[in-house]
């Protein structure tokens, strides 16, 4: 069984019942969500084991998140309890752009943007087989950039995922910083997508955008939306197409194929296979509302590939 270390913010979803601008919805439905602990869940549903570095609010949003993430096995632990509150954010469904969702944050000076370096283990860091984090940890404190900084100078083995957010960062001050982190800490692991290879290295074509990247990262994951996703790594490049479904709520998707392909790669699954799974992955996440209640077991993946590729 392989270890990975996540450093991250768990958030409470609110997700609307009904589709359409935000100001009209009355119901909203409580997830579990956050980039970090959505890979968490993902990996661990696969067979391995996920630790998760972060804080939550000493509220009852915490207690939840809390008690969520280890019924799903996730190793909380490390999970510190903050006196700040617990992050949340709301979604806007498939308006004002059909299929797509919308992110809409209250998480200013949340528990989960304290993460600092004093919450860091050395040995934790150290035996894990992957240290993973993202672009969101390194957009939502000073102090949480600097626990990833020093989480992946100590780690064997590291695991990044772009995920620009916006709302959280200007354009300019994501690529100074992501740039700078894989300067400094060359990865094993690269996921990013098209959209955030843009800002990175002004390239939204896979293979121009790997060109550009490759130099800091042994395997880099370019995820291209509906499209499928694209995987290099030694010298190999293989593409894994999209499947068409009736789209629910995407946010999410890039997690579950993230963490997937984490999973199962670690596990042994040559790239190629552990793509395909990743894709069934992602593909199942975006028919469901919530990040983590779609996230598949490898039989389920299995039965899904089964059916899909009949
Ligand atoms: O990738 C999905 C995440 O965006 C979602 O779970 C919320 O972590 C989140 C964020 O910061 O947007």
């Amino acid at each position: 069984m392989k270890t990975m270390v996540a450093l991250g913010e768990i958030l409470i979803e609110l997700n609307s019942l009904s589709p359409g601008p935000l100001r009209h919805v009355t119901y909203f439905e409580k997830h579990i969500a956050g980039s970090e602990a959505n890979y968490c869940v993902a990996f661990t549903l696969l067979g391995n084991r996920c630790v998760f570095v972060g804080r939550v609010g000493d509220d009852e949003f915490g207690r939840n998140a809390i008690e969520w993430l280890r019924g799903k096995g996730v190793d909380v632990g490390r999970v510190k309890l903050d006196p700040n509150p617990t992050g949340i954010f709301f979604i806007q469904r498939n308006y004002p752009v059909p299929d797509k969702s919308i992110s809409i944050y209250y998480r200013k000076g949340s528990a989960g943007s304290r993460l600092s370096p004093g919450d860091l283990d050395d040995d934790l860091l150290r035996e894990a087989d992957v240290v993973h984090s993202t672009g969101i940890t390194l957009a939502i404190s000073e102090t949480a950039r600097e626990a990833v900084f020093e989480a992946f100078e100590r780690a064997k083995v590291t695991s990044f995922d772009t995920n620009i957010r916006l709302k959280l960062w200007s354009p300019e001050e994501a690529r100074e910083t992501i740039m700078n982190l894989l300067r400094r800490e060359p990865l094993k692991f690269l996921i990013t997508d098209t959209d955030d290879s843009k800002v990175l290295v002004g390239e939204s074509n896979p293979d121009e955008a790997y060109r550009l990247l490759s130099p800091y990262a042994e395997l880099v994951v370019m995820k291209q939306g509906p499209k499928g996703a694209t995987v290099y790594y030694e010298g190999e490049k293989y593409f894994s197409p999209g499947y068409t479904v009736k789209v629910e709520d995407v946010v999410g998707a890039g997690d579950a194929l993230g963490g997937t392909f984490l999973s199962l790669v670690l596990s042994g699954f040559p790239p190629k296979k552990a793509l395909d799974y990743a894709i069934a992955s992602s593909t199942l996440n975006v028919t469901m509302r919530g990040d983590q209640e779609p996230l598949p077991t490898l039989q389920e993946l299995d039965e899904f590939l089964r059916e899909m590729n009949k």
